[in-house]
């Protein structure tokens, strides 16, 4: 197999892309889709500050390696959320801080338990209607926004890869949740004064290109998934995705691609347009729909 634009020997092959590429076009080739799909959504721009949501996983720390890559200046937030079977926040921190330390970048870390008194486990367990992963999800998006409209950034990038994009996709449409269908998009504008702009950079590229971009670029990330995640409903999605893929390749990101051409062109009305009134949290200051108190601080009273 050789790398279809310099003709050496490719190391990975893209069928959905009908590309074969060497080590040395693939690790310039990643890059300049992501610069592409900045540009074409306008995420931000050169001069902007950009906070990358870091997990110590390898679509955000690629992500934050290429965002360096191109120029941009990049800082990383990592939410420590006290899951500590097999230590998995413990060894996905050491992973963030080597990558930091390597490239000499800013990094800050959120450790919920220290912060405000409860680890992600010990409070849902407190909270029983609520998913660990609702609760985790609903904490770890406030102290994102929390984070990066203290720091002035102007945008919070997050690693969700197409992969992740048409599971969530997938299940927005077979409940027809239009409520959903029409926040998912690219980008979110900062829509109120304390609601930062958030990106996501990786859309155009696979889960599987991320995982050859993190190999061959040497970054070291945790393997292991959160213990939580098992059984997710999103990773049932992505296993009949891929089953699809596998029968014809580029079904994946077709089927995401082709839901934002007609979310772009309007294709998709009458749909919610995902604005709701919000007032202002009674006690942090973030933008809520609830009357006095947000979700988040409901949460640990
Ligand atoms: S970290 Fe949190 Fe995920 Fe773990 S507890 Fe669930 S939501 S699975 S991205
Ligand atoms: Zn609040």
């Amino acid at each position: 197999m050789k790398c279809r634009k310099c003709g050496t020997t490719a190391v990975i092959n893209m069928r959905q892309h009908r590309l074969s590429l060497c080590q040395e076009c693939f690790l310039e080739w990643v890059p300049h889709q992501v610069q592409r799909t900045i540009e074409k959504f306008h995420m931000f721009v050169p001069d902007d500050r950009v906070l990358g949501a870091v997990s110590g996983g390898k679509d955000s720390l690629a992500l934050w390696d290429i965002l360096l890559s191109l120029g941009y200046s990049a800082d990383g937030i990592y939410i420590h959320l006290g899951i500590s079977d097999g230590d998995y926040c413990d060894v996905s921190q050491q992973k963030v801080e080597c990558f930091a330390a390597a490239r000499d970048v800013r990094f800050q870390v959120v450790n919920v338990a220290q912060e405000y008194g409860q680890s992600i486990p010990q409070v849902a367990r407190r909270k029983r209607g609520r998913s660990t992963c609702g609760t985790c999800g609903l904490v770890k998006r406030h102290i994102m926004n929390q984070v990066a409209c203290d720091g002035r950034y102007a945008v919070l990038a997050t690693g969700h890869n197409v992969d992740d994009e048409a599971a969530v996709l997938f299940q927005n449409a077979l409940h027809w949740a239009t409520g959903y269908l029409a926040r998912q998009a690219p980008v979110l504008p900062a829509s109120h004064p304390r609601l930062a702009r958030k990106a996501k950079p990786l859309i155009r590229l696979y889960e599987r290109e991320m995982a050859a971009y993190a190999l061959l670029r040497g970054i070291d990330y945790i393997y292991d998934e959160c213990p939580y995640s098992k059984g997710a409903t999103t990773l049932f999605y992505k296993d009949l995705l891929n089953q699809l893929e596998e029968k014809s390749p580029g079904a994946k990101q077709q089927f995401y691609l082709s839901f934002l051409q007609a979310r772009r062109e309007g294709r998709l009305l009458p749909m919610k347009s995902g604005q709701v009134d919000m007032s202002v949290c009674q006690r942090c200051g973030q933008p809520t729909t609830a009357p006095e108190l947000c979700a988040f601080c409901r949460l640990w009273d």
